[in-house]
């Protein structure tokens, strides 16, 4: 099969796993469940479970019981989407497409959804325990996934970001943003997968450093594509700092030597995967596909 076909039935296996476990539309607080289903059902490249999915496989893992975290892991992603692009941080009125949550269901109910749908990720993964009650992977794999999100995480990275943003940054400051706002939840990604297998600590560990680099690559491109995908729009070149004073690896490094980090990282991330004896050639070629995406 060729990837770009077993990448969308992946993604289709990850939307229905996701459908099942959406909050029912009903009772007084229906408007709430609808806002959270409506960014949950607004598309999106569904890249983490399709990762969680991924690493499970590799390291021989076979039981549904990875499925409440796939799910768990887009709820916490898209959570996050909804909070970035309210007025008090991105301000922003399309997302995947779409108007964003706030701008269809108004600002209290986007920081409402937001905070839910985070706190439902959390109830929607813990189903894992009813499911194997006598796995011990089950707790290692919540304690992980709720650190990585929160403040040693990507709350701890945006917070950095949104408190930093217009002043001069040095290099290390803006490696832990993009470490923690968008690293960790890759990196979270692929550890649930390898623990929930039966992965050792050592080979989690590399897993880790695997999705740190891929994050890493993936939002080196972000920042280009935030920059190219304008110009095209516009039909003019702009330079990135005349479209916002946000300090990135393009303001960092220019277009070309943030092209040359983003083939350089991914190309780490590569060559880390290839130390495993146990071959997934999907997630090579997914790997390879994330850092050279163009949306
Ligand atoms: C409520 C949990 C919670 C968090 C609030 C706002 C915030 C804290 C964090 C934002 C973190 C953020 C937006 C990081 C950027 C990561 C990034 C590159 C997102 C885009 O991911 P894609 O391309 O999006 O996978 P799709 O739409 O395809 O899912």
């Amino acid at each position: 099969m060729n990837f770009e076909k077993e990448l969308q039935e992946k993604k289709e296996q990850c939307e229905e796993i996701i459908r099942n476990y959406l909050p029912k539309e009903e009772g007084f607080a229906a408007r709430l469940a609808e806002a959270m289903n409506y960014s949950m059902e607004a598309g999106g490249k569904r890249l983490r479970p399709i990762l969680m999915g991924e690493a499970y496989r590799m390291f021989g893992g076979t039981s549904a019981v990875i499925e409440p975290f796939q799910a768990a892991m887009e709820m916490i992603h898209t959570s996050s989407l909804i909070h970035d692009d309210l007025p008090a941080i991105d301000n922003d009125q399309y997302r995947r497409g779409k108007k964003t949550t706030h701008a269809v269901y108004g600002e209290a109910l986007g920081i409402l959804s937001g905070d839910a749908l985070l706190n439902y990720a959390y109830e929607t993964a813990s189903a894992a325990f009813s499911m194997e009650p006598a796995n011990p992977a089950i707790g290692k794999a919540m304690a992980l996934l709720t650190r990585k999100t929160g403040v040693y995480g990507m709350l701890g990275g945006q917070s950095v970001d949104v408190t930093n943003e217009g002043k001069p940054m040095e290099r290390q400051m803006l490696d832990y943003i993009y470490e923690n706002k968008t690293s960790a939840l890759i990196e979270a990604s692929l550890m649930v997968g390898a623990i929930l297998a039966g992965a050792t600590e050592e080979e989690t560990a590399q897993m880790e450093q695997i999705g740190s680099k891929v994050g890493l690559a993936f939002q080196i491109r972000d920042d280009i594509l935030d920059v190219t995908s304008t110009e095209e729009e516009l039909g003019k070149p702009i330079h990135s700092d005349e479209k916002n004073q946000k300090q990135t690896y393009v303001t960092l490094r220019g277009l070309e030597g943030a092209a040359e980090d983003v083939e350089r990282i991914s190309e780490e991330a590569l060559e880390l995967l290839d130390t495993f004896p146990q071959k997934n050639e999907f997630l090579r070629e997914l790997i390879g596909y994330l850092v050279n995406r163009r949306n």
